[in-house]
């Protein structure tokens, strides 16, 4: 069975946010995934950010390909859109869905075999063109979903559960990230929720292509000794380069500030993200001087995690297109079909 709905009851006096809903409105079904699985705390982490942010859960649309990634979103944000695409496809169907209303709040989730195996083209244009959207991948180097194989985030010499090596070179997807233009780039732990929720608040909040990698380990089939994906692995090799608070723009600011180790970065809709460096040589706004460091600190064993790169006044698909203010899927006739005479300007203003 993949689908198990959750009771509806829960204690009269669980907090509610802004709209009066409790943290259980922003749930899904009943996960089906292995017990101890990293993408249920990915979950968690959606439902704790979107319930802080206080969001209408009909604003959000969920979209994903296929894997035990792409079928989180069934156990989360249960009053939201969703769309379960096809392996690999889900950055094109988020794009078309994206350009024909641009007032939902996109949420694409993927794994690292959706994403860098068979749809690493489609991660990558989307990411190009700045579609506005969180982009999250669930990344345990390996296919959970049929039994764990490497994925193309496996790392060299990485081992397998029955210990062959693997021998290809890993994809780092931050890095391509950052390279392909993303205006929002993060890394993050599953089992590290006082880093990942921020950041996904912020990505939530940025006005681009914002897109969070989050290692996740498979418990099933990559979570032993020798491979770089595992809980222990991570937790010894994670080097966070800042400490992040997400500051809606309505909340009092009561920032704790410490010169030189504290910096707010503004985002256009005028929430604050709150950075506490600690790695003080890393500078979170120079695209160039991120992928130097990631690619040092990959040299030297770690796994950097954090806020990585931000763009605050992003450019987003739409603007490059320059379409109308107004949601494609909201025009009328009228203004879907203007007549000839209409036609005849544009045919001739291309001449
Ligand atoms: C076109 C196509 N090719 C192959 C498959 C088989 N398949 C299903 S899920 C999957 C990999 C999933 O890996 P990942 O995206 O990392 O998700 P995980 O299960 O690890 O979370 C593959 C190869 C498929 N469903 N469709
Ligand atoms: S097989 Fe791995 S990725 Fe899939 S649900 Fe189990 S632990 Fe999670
Ligand atoms: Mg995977």
């Amino acid at each position: 069975m993949t689908f198990l709905p959750k009771p509806k009851l829960h204690h009269p006096n669980l907090p509610t946010n802004a709209l009066g809903y409790t943290r259980r409105d922003y749930e899904g079904a009943v996960s089906t995934l292995c017990a101890g699985c990293g993408h249920d705390s990915i979950s968690a982490a959606i439902v704790h950010a979107c319930f802080q942010m206080s969001l209408p859960p009909h604003r959000i649309a969920k979209l994903s390909g296929i894997g035990c990634s792409s079928k989180t979103p069934t156990y989360f944000l249960g009053a939201s859109h969703g769309f379960n695409s096809v392996h690999g496809r889900m950055p094109s169907v988020l794009t078309g869905a994206n350009l024909a209303n641009k007032d939902l709040i996109y949420l694409g989730v993927s794994g690292d075999g959706d994403s860098a195996s068979i749809g690493l083209g489609q991660f990558a244009h989307s990411i190009r063109r700045g579609v506005n959207m969180v982009y999250i991948v669930e990344n345990n180097g390996v296919y959970g979903l049929t039994k764990g194989q490497f994925s193309a985030t496996a790392d060299r010499g990485a081992k397998s559960k029955r210990g062959v090596a693997n021998t290809d070179e890993a994809i780092d997807m931050v890095s391509m990230a950052i390279q392909l233009g993303a205006t929002y780039v993060g890394r993050s732990f599953s089992g590290d929720k006082a880093q990942l929720v921020p950041l996904i608040e912020g990505a939530i909040a940025h006005g681009g292509a914002a897109f969070i990698d989050c290692v996740s380990p498979c418990v099933a089939f990559n979570n032993h000794p020798g491979s770089t994906k595992s809980f222990d692995y991570v937790r010894e090799h994670n080097e966070a380069v800042n400490a992040l608070d997400f500051m809606s723009d309505r909340a009092e600011i009561t920032v704790d500030y410490a010169p030189g180790t504290v910096e707010l970065v503004k985002q256009h809709d005028g929430t604050l993200l709150q950075l506490r460096k600690l790695a003080t040589d890393y500078d979170v706004h120079d695209r160039i001087a991120a992928q130097t460091y990631l690619s040092q600190r990959h040299a030297q064993g770690e796994i950097v995690t954090g806020l990585l790169y931000v763009d605050p006044k992003p450019q987003d698909l739409h603007a490059s297109l320059q379409t109308v203010d107004t949601p494609l899927n909201e025009l009328d006739d009228a203004a879907l079909c203007p007549g000839s005479a209409a036609l005849e300007r544009l045919n001739a203003s291309l001449r």
